[in-house]
């Protein structure tokens, strides 16, 4: 049975549970929302609900119920290769099975089929003012090709909610088959002189690294990537935006290129260009200097006293080092461990969280995915900082396509919270 029947299979087993709980269970309590919550950011109301993945304060994402390495072991890899197709993946997040190695390569070759991307989207990067930041030319070229949206299609030919997850399916493989393509670029136009590499025409990992120009093992890196970036449960800002975005009834299209804009915050998905933005500052003032843990604490606490975050430290929702931290940490380990940045990192570790346990404001002091990422893709030449957040938006789209085509299949309700006035607040206060 291929991905798509299998994808039928699941969504038509699965409504009779969401059915269930909301005729029979719709007014039980999942608790209460404080004024603190209202105005701090929904930070723990549990409002959402996605299948694809949970995270865990204490021991960070699961993916269809697996841990990071549970699902590095799980997934089919190509020959030689330490890290899972992405394909093997995407099927994992939409089915919740591990494909076989046939399953598999069905995807790989349904996405050759889809990646064309269309002309115009070159030429709509290309009449952006080239200094515009990667992640404008990104969102701009996946809503540029909103045209090509089936499920749009569908949608003025006559809506049907049972079977509305099949259009919203065929989009989202479609983009996801062809943004590797649009980043890579990007990339090349924006910093290699519009020196443009064919797409190769192979899996999802090496497409990328060879459309980027840059040799094994960064297929490999860019597996690993792709991956642990794709997915952190729903309330995250692209997640949410996508989803919520997609609520309306908007296609993947509109719904990805929102998504893509909330990542695009720095206390969000751009963090991880800030890591290195942070660091590259710090080896310019220390000028050849080999750096202790005292001038790094120095550092830090300037950034602090300026009014300034530590970048890729502190989550909203995790209390502990985050796993895909420790993931790319360990390939580090392996691949880089003399490398100078990498060192820089590692002592950015040892030193922030007692400064900012000590400061007593972050609910969690510890390193999140991007205090680690940005170093691996230096090392393998993308020096570019400014253009990280485009390659975590390649792999977040994998989670939130995923999201957005079972919202469709489960039928999920257009979302629109309820928000109250500054007045109503005092006046609930005031009744204690
Ligand atoms: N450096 C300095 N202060 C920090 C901090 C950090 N890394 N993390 C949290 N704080 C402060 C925070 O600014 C807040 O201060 P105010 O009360 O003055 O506003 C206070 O500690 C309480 O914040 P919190 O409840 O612990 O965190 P939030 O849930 O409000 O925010 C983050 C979570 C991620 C936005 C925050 O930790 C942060 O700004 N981190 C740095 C940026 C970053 O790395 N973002 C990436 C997050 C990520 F994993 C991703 O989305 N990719």
């Amino acid at each position: 049975m291929g991905l798509k029947e299998k994808l039928a299979q699941k969504i038509v087993e699965h409504r009779p549970r969401t059915t269930r709980l909301l005729k029979e269970f719709g007014d039980v309590k999942l608790g209460e929302v404080t004024i603190e919550q209202c105005i701090g950011g929904a930070r723990d109301v549990k409002c959402l609900v996605t299948d694809i993945s949970y995270l865990d304060p204490m021991e960070g994402i699961r993916f269809r119920g697996r841990t990071i390495p549970e699902v590095m072991a799980a997934l089919p890899k190509p020959a030689g290769k330490d890290f899972p197709y992405v394909e093997a993946f995407w099927y994992l997040l939409l089915t919740g099975d591990v494909p076989t190695m046939a399953e598999t390569m069905e995807i790989v070759e349904d996405f050759k089929k889809r990646n064309k991307v269309p002309t115009y989207v070159y030429d709509v990067i290309k009449a952006l003012p080239k200094e515009s930041h990667p992640m404008v030319m990104f969102s701009t070229a996946i809503l540029a090709m909103q045209k090509e949206s089936k499920f749009a299609k569908f949608y003025e030919e006559g809506f049907n909610k049972l079977s509305a997850w099949d259009t919203m399916y065929e989009d989202s493989s479609d983009l996801l088959a062809r943004l590797p393509e649009i980043a890579a670029f990007i990339y090349r136009y924006k910093y290699k002189g519009g020196n443009i590499i064919a797409n190769p025409n192979s899996d999802m990992g090496t497409n990328f690294a060879k459309m980027m120009g840059i040799d094994a093992p960064y297929d490999d890196v860019a597996r690993m990537y792709f991956i642990l970036h794709s997915d952190h449960e729903s309330g995250n800002a692209s997640a949410h935006t996508t989803h919520l975005v997609a609520s309306t009834l908007s296609d993947a299209y509109y719904s990805l290129s929102a998504g893509m804009d909330a990542l695009a915050g720095p206390l969000h998905g751009l963090a991880n260009q800030e890591v290195l933005r942070w660091l590259q500052d710090v080896i310019t003032k220390l000028d050849g200097v080999e750096p202790t843990e005292e001038l790094m604490k120095k550092f830090v606490l300037e950034t602090l006293d300026s009014g300034a975050v530590i970048p890729g430290f502190g989550h909203a929702v995790l209390r502990k080092t985050d796993p895909r931290y420790q993931s790319q940490r360990e390939f580090c380990e392996k691949h880089l461990p003399n490398d100078k940045i990498f060192k820089y990192v590692d002592m950015l570790y040892r030193v922030v969280p007692d400064i900012l346990l000590a400061k007593g404001k972050a609910k969690n002091p510890w390193p999140n995915v991007d205090a680690q990422s940005g170093v691996i893709q230096w090392f393998y030449g993308i020096t570019e900082y400014d253009f990280y957040t485009v390659m975590f938006g390649v792999g977040r789209a994998i989670g939130v396509l995923a999201n957005i085509t079972w919202d469709r299949g489960l039928g999920y309700a257009l979302e629109r919270p309820k928000s109250l006035t500054t007045a109503m607040l005092e006046d609930v206060a005031k009744k204690g």
